[in-house]
């Protein structure tokens, strides 16, 4: 059994909106990131509030952990229960955000391997291992792995145990939702649903994921 989490890459708010309405009561949480945000700032954050939805901030945040800090920052006080965070800046960089995340009571996922083609040149090789390894230590409270890629996610799962791993990568980019719902705890989906031109209907394709049958 997994979560349903909608990746809101719309960048549109009349449209954004209008989805999460239609696909609401299909989902477990709504992952926003810099296509909606950038367009229509932070405060969108507030218009999301009435669905009672987790809201996850994808900023995929990777700089130095002063920057990290003011960033997770802004994210938690607007709001947001998550923040995800690339990993391959290290632990101090890492660090910062989780520390922020535990602050606000708020969680924080870490980027372990990506999930399209070209992420193989960097993540593979004992990189992404390396950085879910860190991620534990430094006690974030998951990883991000790829749906496109179950067997990677299945090794970084021996890492993980039992904190939590969500994954994108199903429907446009090719990842099979039935294999990955039971390596993973949320899968992250987008185009599959936002694009749809039924939104609820196409976010309740995925029922079966959150009932575990
Ligand atoms: P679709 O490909 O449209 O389903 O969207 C996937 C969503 O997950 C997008 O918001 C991506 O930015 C995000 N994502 C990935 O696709 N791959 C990753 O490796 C990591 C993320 C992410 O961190 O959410």
């Amino acid at each position: 059994m997994a979560e349903l989490i909608l990746a809101l890459d719309a960048t549109e708010k009349k449209q954004a909106l209008k989805i999460v309405k239609a696909a609401a009561p299909h989902l477990d949480a709504i992952k926003l990131g810099y296509p909606l945000i950038l367009s229509c700032g932070l405060e969108i954050a507030e218009e999301f509030e009435k669905f009672d939805l987790p809201l996850i901030a994808d900023f995929k945040v990777a700089d130095i952990p002063n920057t990290n800090r003011l960033i997770a920052e802004q994210v938690f006080d607007a709001c947001f229960a998550s923040l995800i965070c690339h990993g391959f800046t290290g632990k101090d960089s890492v660090q910062a955000c989780v520390d922020v995340a535990a602050d606000y009571g708020g969680a924080c996922f870490v980027v372990a391997e990506m999930s399209h083609p070209g992420a193989t040149l960097f993540f593979h090789g004992g990189a992404a291992e390396k950085i879910a390894e860190m991620a534990m230590e430094c006690g974030a409270d998951g990883i991000i792995a790829p749906a496109t890629r179950p067997e990677r996610t299945k090794a970084l799962r021996k890492i993980v145990g039992r904190r939590k791993i969500l994954s994108p990568g199903v429907g446009a980019q090719g990842g099979d939702a039935h294999v990955v719902a039971k390596i993973v705890d949320g899968i992250i989906v987008g185009r599959a649903i936002y694009e749809a031109e039924d939104p609820a209907a196409a976010a309740e394709t995925f029922a079966h994921i959150r009932s575990g049958k």
